[in-house]
């Protein structure tokens, strides 16, 4: 039974947005479940606006009414923060309805996009004005710029571009209070205060709700060239980062690793991708290079870093891609590789950063911890080598009952790995961030007192609480 409160709320939303984008029956799923699929929670309403007015307005009721806001994008973040919880208390605002696409400015190279357009529309937007906007995702297909935006997203174009963070000129934000922060300049230079932007970034909803951005763009490159090298150890794919770095310069834009065990998963699941190299070495390196010259060029310094590489023994096989098909496929397999692992199966993950120094004797530790601690454990290491970045994930031993394996071994298998990660000087989450998964886990490894000012500022911006409570801080 809904307290009068509640229904009055209802009634108020509806007035607000109409019967149609105030959800409260039906499959809900895709809003009230998580990506993975492994916490489900449950709505006072789904409530869908499409202008940054009627997201104030909304909050504005929902603050008079105390009813706390989950906002949400696309819903495939992985750490549990874009959904209700279990109260049936909470309103979960979709940003999915503001989904244009405000402005190109072609001279400022920006472009000003709503929260709730799909990332790879706004690719598409920039590529149609001829421009890259270089943030690229395996979830690119449904994640949203604003999820993009409050969870400081990475990617596979990092080493090069930066975050979402980097690439974020301006901000339209509705607070708390339902008001509306207009900061969408594109101004590269302004320093007239504290970055409230950059406060945002980031933040998972729980400090504002991000309803447009002014994003950078940058120009299309004449060419990009994809490779795919076997490496025999993780040491020799640092090595071969840094020859990268040194005769490729910026040229280098993507440059992410993979264990022979999550490749395995994707030639097991997904036999059709034909996975190059896997079977005789530990690990692969996917590597792109950008060109602002031409193919050609790009090809010769390629094929030169790649003769080095194989000379110095960083690199003991390589296939360089020929044409677009070719290299789409190698980054098909790389982007299948949490698909893979979700057909296998529950597991645990951990996105994980530590010096790029230090990735040799992080894995080669923390495998051995957690190998010689759970009999079979099988190890899907992969990731944003360029940015330091692993996701460290961890499958239950074949033919184990997963539900079993993840009640009986989750939270030892989180404490190694944080606690190597912390051994490390590192971050338990580099790019995923923090959501209801590891709001427990982070006191434990964050600074203390960089914690308490994030707690002093989500009570000065948000001091009825009502910006997706439980999630980042407590
Ligand atoms: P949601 O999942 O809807 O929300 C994520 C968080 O942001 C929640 O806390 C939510 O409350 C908040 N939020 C959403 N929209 C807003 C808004 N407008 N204002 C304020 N708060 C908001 N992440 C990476 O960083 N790099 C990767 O390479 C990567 N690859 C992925 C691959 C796959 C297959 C999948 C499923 C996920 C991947 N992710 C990756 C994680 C995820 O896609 C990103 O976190 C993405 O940025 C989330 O966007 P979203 O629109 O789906 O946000
Ligand atoms: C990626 O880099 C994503 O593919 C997802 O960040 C990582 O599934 C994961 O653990
Ligand atoms: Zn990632």
């Amino acid at each position: 039974m809904l307290q009068p409160a509640s229904l009055d709320l209802l009634i108020a939303l509806r007035e607000l947005l109409g019967e149609a984008h105030v959800l409260t029956s039906g499959d809900l799923s895709a809003y009230e479940q998580d990506w993975r699929k492994r916490t489900r929670g449950q709505a006072l309403a789904v409530v869908r606006p499409s202008s940054t007015q009627q997201v104030a307005d909304v909050v504005k009721a929902c603050a008079q009414a105390n009813v706390s806001i989950v906002p949400q994008g696309g819903n495939t973040g992985l750490v549990v923060g874009g959904i209700p919880d279990n109260t049936g208390a909470q309103v979960l605002l979709s940003l999915q309805r503001m989904n244009t696409i405000r402005a190109i400015d072609a001279d400022n190279l920006a472009l000003t996009a709503e929260a709730g357009c799909v990332l790879q529309n706004v690719q598409q937007a920039a590529e149609q004005s001829g421009f890259l906007f270089p943030l690229s995702l395996g979830a690119e297909g449904s994640c949203t710029l604003g999820g993009n935006l409050a969870t400081n997203a990475g990617g596979t174009q990092v080493v090069r571009y930066g975050n979402a963070r980097e690439l974020c000129l301006g901000l339209e934000v509705v607070t708390a209070q339902g008001d509306v922060m207009h900061s969408l300049s594109g101004l590269r230079k302004d320093n007239t205060g504290y970055d409230l932007r950059h406060l945002m970034i980031g933040s998972e909803g729980t400090l504002g709700i991000i309803t447009a951005a002014t994003m950078k763009l940058y120009p299309m490159p004449a060419a990009r060239l994809t490779a795919w090298a076997a490496v025999p150890s993780v040491a020799h794919a640092v090595k071969l980062l840094g020859l990268a770095h040194q005769h490729l310069g910026a040229g280098v834009t993507g440059f992410e690793m993979m264990g022979q065990f999550a490749l395995r998963l994707v030639d097991k699941h997904y036999p059709q991708l034909r996975v190059p190299l896997w079977q005789d070495t530990p690990y692969c390196v996917l590597l792109e290079n950008s060109d602002s010259e031409s193919e050609a060029h790009a090809r010769q310094r390629f094929e030169h870093l790649l003769e080095l590489a194989l000379e110095d023994g960083c690199v003991s096989d390589a296939v360089v891609a020929e044409n677009l098909s070719q290299a789409r496929n190698l980054w098909h397999i790389r982007e299948s590789i949490t698909l893979a692992q979700a057909e296998e199966g529950l597991n645990i993950k951990h996105d994980i950063s530590v010096p790029i120094s230090s990735i040799p004797r992080f894995v080669e530790e923390t495998d051995a911890l957690l190998t010689r601690e759970i009999s079979g454990v099988r190890l899907v290491n992969f990731g944003h080598l360029g940015d330091g970045n692993l996701h460290y994930n961890v499958q239950a031993p074949e033919g184990c009952d997963t539900q079993a394996f993840l009640r009986d071994h989750e939270d030892r298998v989180n404490a190694l790995v944080y606690q190597s990660v912390k051994r490390f000087k590192g971050s338990i989450s580099a790019e995923h961030g923090v959501g209801s998964m590891k709001v427990d886990s982070l006191p434990h490894y964050k600074d203390p007192v960089a914690l308490a000012l994030m707690q002093r500022i989500k009570h000065a911006l948000d001091p009825q609480g009502l910006l997706n409570p439980g999630r980042v801080v407590r």
